[in-house]
């Protein structure tokens, strides 16, 4: 028995030794090449949007789609976003992260399995269809949340790559998954919209320190391990420049895992309010973390109730 675990350590061991996106591990802060595609598709395939759309993302890891959703399924989301807050249920609930000085709620997670409407619409074609054109493969959703980010108390989001935490922290193999913000509110440049640097996607950053234990109970309230060094960051701006992705609520922006992003807090009365989905490769589930770390909980990483999204021709 005790052998086995030994076996299994080495293993855990090998892996990190020949990990190829290493972070957090000692090593110092730098910038090195990604190893895996970003359009996951080949040439021939046919995408649903215009192909001027891939070929953006392709390039900058990221693209903005206005109105996708009509001012109606708008209503819908923002109706089920105020219920779900106001629901006593949510207030007991493991889902729930609150703005790291007040009760405000910043984040709620799992949406896609606890709320039916967004379930609908993290499976309407018009999300899932575009995911796995991009990553060709079959989808699950890796993580979801609604993103308050209320009036005059909501904090930013320091720069980060999803892709280093979701590799860290939840062992996700490759980078072979993408997110989808669904705007609820109008996004200002004033109101903390997300923040972008074009082109980031196609270098990985090695971060500097080491995973705390239970990570995530600070990092979704203020992040502080897993965030580029001044530098390093210094570098992608120089590089790709900034880009905030202001909008009307119902657009989309579709981002690789990989692209290095953050947004300001928000002292305005406007909140910004987005649906947040992770549409990961089936064939890309996670491992165990590529940190000394034990595995984030269920609703932060799916990883038990891993079901791929049924390709039904229907919108919600
Ligand atoms: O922890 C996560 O999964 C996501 N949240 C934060 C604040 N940073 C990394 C990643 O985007
Ligand atoms: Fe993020």
């Amino acid at each position: 028995m005790s052998e086995l675990i030994l076996e299994q350590a080495s293993d855990d061991f090998l892996a990190r030794e020949a990990d190829v996106y290493p972070s957090r591990n000692g090593q110092s802060a730098r910038l090195i090449g990604r190893q895996d595609p970003v359009v996951h598709a080949s040439k021939e395939q046919s995408p649903p949007v215009d192909c001027s759309f891939i070929d953006a993302y392709n390039e900058q890891g990221f693209v903005v789609l206005n109105d996708v959703f009509t001012p109606d399924e708008v209503s819908t989301f923002q109706r089920e976003l105020d219920r779900l807050r106001a629901d006593p249920k949510t207030q007991q609930s493991a889902d729930v992260i609150t703005e790291p000085n007040s009760n405000d709620l910043r984040s709620l997670f799992r949406v896609h399995e606890n709320s039916p409407n967004f379930k609908a619409l993290a499976a309407d074609e018009r999300l899932a269809d575009l995911a796995r054109y991009l990553l060709d493969d079959e989808v699950y959703i890796h993580q979801s949340r609604l993103n308050y980010k209320p009036g005059f108390r909501g904090k930013e989001f320091y720069w980060h790559s999803d892709f280093e935490t979701w590799h860290m922290e939840d062992g996700m193999p490759r980078m072979r998954a993408l997110s989808m913000s669904i705007t609820l509110t109008e996004n200002f440049d004033c109101n903390g919209p997300l923040m972008l640097i074009p082109g980031s996607h196609k270098q990985y950053v090695v971060c500097e320190g080491e995973t705390p234990k239970d990570h995530y109970l600070t990092s979704l309230k203020k992040q502080e391990y897993g965030v580029p060094s001044d530098d390093c960051l210094k570098t992608l701006v120089a590089q790709g420049g900034i880009v905030s992705a202001a909008g009307k609520p119902g657009s989309v922006i579709v981002f690789d895992c990989n692209l290095m992003h953050g947004s300001n807090g928000n002292i305005t009365p406007f909140p910004r309010s987005n649906a947040f989905f992770v549409y990961n490769a089936l064939s890309n589930k996670v491992v165990n973390p590529f940190c000394a770390q034990t595995p984030r909980p269920e609703h932060v990483c799916t990883r038990k109730n891993i079901i791929p999204i049924p390709k039904l021709k229907r919108r919600i």
